[in-house]
């Protein structure tokens, strides 16, 4: 178990113990441990090994004890002891703004409050403002806090929603009446996180769609609907639109629901200006005897306003309308562009498939190469490689390199730990051995802005590092970013001539799209990579692809876009 992760369990121990009125010495004794562990800039496996945790101010015997079994076994008896006496749902309420362990506490044992849909309850009834401490204002804050939680954990990431969308838009596609059917929204800009579904449909027959979508098996719940516009809620907790509109309606609306919203208004302004009002319904002529411009589809929308035709992952009223104005739109990325991928594990550290399977599924996606990259030692965690292990991994690659048994050819690198102090997990003469090197931030997450940027930033200067592995080492709608300046960490990249990955995990989406456009102009290479831990993962370059094309990238801007020979080269020269 890592630091981090220790530290939290002592924190919540001491939470547990607030919640049950324990006594405050004791409490206190876990959340100083909690911070001294953080501060340890040691490798706490150094310092275990030694015994020289109680070295550290905060650190007592017992608690050096506590630390080194989770650290060894990821357990603690007593931790699991406290977390069956108090239900799972009233740590929950500490995530509400404003509450505290006592507060919890009082709620728990007052008004048996177990969990935010209790507190919700009670705080709408009125029953929390009576209770001593807390009062009318606390209360309209515990609802207020309630409702924005709510709001932000309301979105999906783009694959899950992907998933659940698919195949209503085929069921949707194969009915009779349907003549084009469409998911709008943000799901077809592709951005990587959703908030709710909208299917667009263009028919003249709405009543049999407008049925079958209410009540196909997915509905949980019709929260509304009438003859063309409908509202439910999919078992899987996510919100759908429909709306119906007549065929030759469908362009304006695919557009219109398509957003996003700050590029509507903006396109509707420029039509404005050209003396038509442009709506879902259609352009419509706002002065006496002009006539709108006829269309047949989006190309035709764009080209009547005097515009190339902008993707929708661009449409962000990022600066898009005013590029195709003049006609400098970039010519985006696309899949069938990409021949192999680089940031790729095995079951050597923690992947699911074996090296084979992996180079057979490169194999089946038709890429030329395929890299391996494992983690390296620190990550101990991950199963991280030892150099011994490295080195007979990069023989067997070999060998089935000159095997051919596979067609894809396979480079052999490796995710390497960038330490806190930003030395690389191995030495030079390791490093050496290798195709390519990816270089990730792991651990010691906390540190501040300064130095996290400058650790990144020395890693990048070491001569073996090929790119950056996930730039920002955010989980979407998880985890913050840590702290890092992105601008200087670009600019260093491109400086030291390295690359910069694009981690096409739907959890990770890192670096974020929206840096790419002006990294790329400065000259930042970019490789599309899925981080993948089993051969399923690698569909993953789907979402990587999807951001690139939303960071205005190029096929020339992407590595993995080149042949065998070319990137080898470029490899090599790096
Ligand atoms: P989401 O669902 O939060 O991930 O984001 P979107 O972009 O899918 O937004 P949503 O579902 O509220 O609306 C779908 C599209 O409909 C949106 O992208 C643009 C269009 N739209 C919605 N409200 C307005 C509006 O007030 N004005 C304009 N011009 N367009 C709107
Ligand atoms: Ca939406
Ligand atoms: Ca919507
Ligand atoms: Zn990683």
């Amino acid at each position: 178990m890592e630091k981090q992760e220790i530290a939290e369990i002592l924190e919540e121990i001491a939470t547990l113990l607030e919640i049950q009125g324990e006594n405050p010495f004791r409490i206190r004794a876990y959340r100083n441990g909690a911070r001294a562990l953080l501060n340890i800039d040691e490798d706490l496996e150094t310092v275990i090994r030694k015994k020289a945790l109680t070295e550290y101010e905060g650190i007592g015997e017992h608690l050096a004890q506590k630390i080194t079994t989770l650290y060894q076994t990821g357990r603690l008896a007593e931790y699991e002891k406290l977390k069956r006496a108090v239900p799972k749902g009233v740590l929950d309420l500490m995530q509400v703004q404003g509450l505290g362990p006592k507060k919890v506490k009082v709620l728990y044992t007052k008004l048996k409050i177990r969990s935010l849909t209790d507190l919700k309850i009670a705080a709408e009834k009125g029953k929390i403002a009576s209770l001593k401490g807390f009062g009318r204002k606390t209360e309209q804050n515990i609802l207020r806090s309630l409702e924005h939680k709510a709001s932000y954990q309301k979105r999906y990431l783009w694959w899950e929603a992907w998933q659940i969308a698919q195949p209503i838009l085929q069921r949707l596609q194969k009915l009779k009446s349907v003549k084009h059917a469409e998911v709008c929204g943000s799901l077809r800009r592709k951005l990587e996180t959703v908030g709710d579904l909208d299917f667009l449909i263009g028919s003249d027959d709405p009543k049999p769609v407008m049925k079958w979508f209410i009540s196909q098996p997915e509905v949980a719940h019709v929260m509304g609907h009438g003859e063309t516009r409908a509202s439910i809620r999919l078992a899987s907790g996510m919100q759908a639109d429909l709306r119906i509109v007549p065929p030759q309606q469908f362009v304006y609306a695919l557009v219109y629901f398509t957003g996003s919203k700050e590029h509507n208004i903006k396109i509707r302004t420029r039509s404005l200006k050209k003396g038509w009002s442009l709506s879902e319904y259609g352009f419509e002529s706002v002065k006496k005897n002009g006539s709108p411009p006829k269309i047949a589809d989006e190309e035709g929308l764009y080209r009547a306003l005097g515009l190339s035709y902008i993707p929708p992952e661009m449409r962000e009223n990022l600066g898009e309308i005013e590029s195709a104005a003049k006609g400098t739109l970039p010519c985006l990325i696309e899949e069938s562009d990409i021949r192999g991928t680089l940031h790729n594990h095995t079951t050597a550290s923690d992947g699911r498939n074996t090296l084979k399977e992996m180079v057979q599924a490169a194999d089946h996606l038709k890429w030329e190469y395929i890299g391996i990259s494992d983690h390296s030692k620190s990550s101990f965690q991950a199963n991280g490689l030892s150099a011994e292990r490295l080195v007979k991994q990069i023989e067997t690659i070999h060998q089935l390199n000159a095997s051919k048994e596979f067609k894809a050819h396979i480079f052999a690198g490796l995710e390497c730990d960038i330490l806190a102090d930003g030395s690389l997990d191995f030495t030079s003469k390791i490093l050496e051995k290798l195709d390519f090197v990816i270089v990730s931030v792991h651990n010691a997450l906390t540190q501040d802005e300064k130095t996290m940027t400058r650790r990144i930033i020395k890693a990048l200067e070491h001569p073996q590092t090929t790119m950056l592995g996930h730039a920002t080492g955010r989980l979407l709608l998880q985890r913050d970013p840590y702290r890092v300046n992105l601008t200087k960490v670009i600019d260093a990249a491109i400086a030291n001539h390295k690359i910069i990955e694009l981690n096409g995990n739907p959890l990770r989406m890192d670096m974020d799209w929206r840096f790419w456009h002006a990294a790329a102009n400065k000259g930042l290479l970019c490789c599309i990579n899925t981080d993948a831990h089993s051969t399923e993962n690698l569909q993953f370059i789907r979402c990587g692809v999807n951001a690139a094309r939303k960071g205005w990238l190029t096929k020339a801007q992407v590595i993995n876009t080149l042949p065998l020979k070319k990137i080898a080269q470029l490899l090599k020269n790096r």
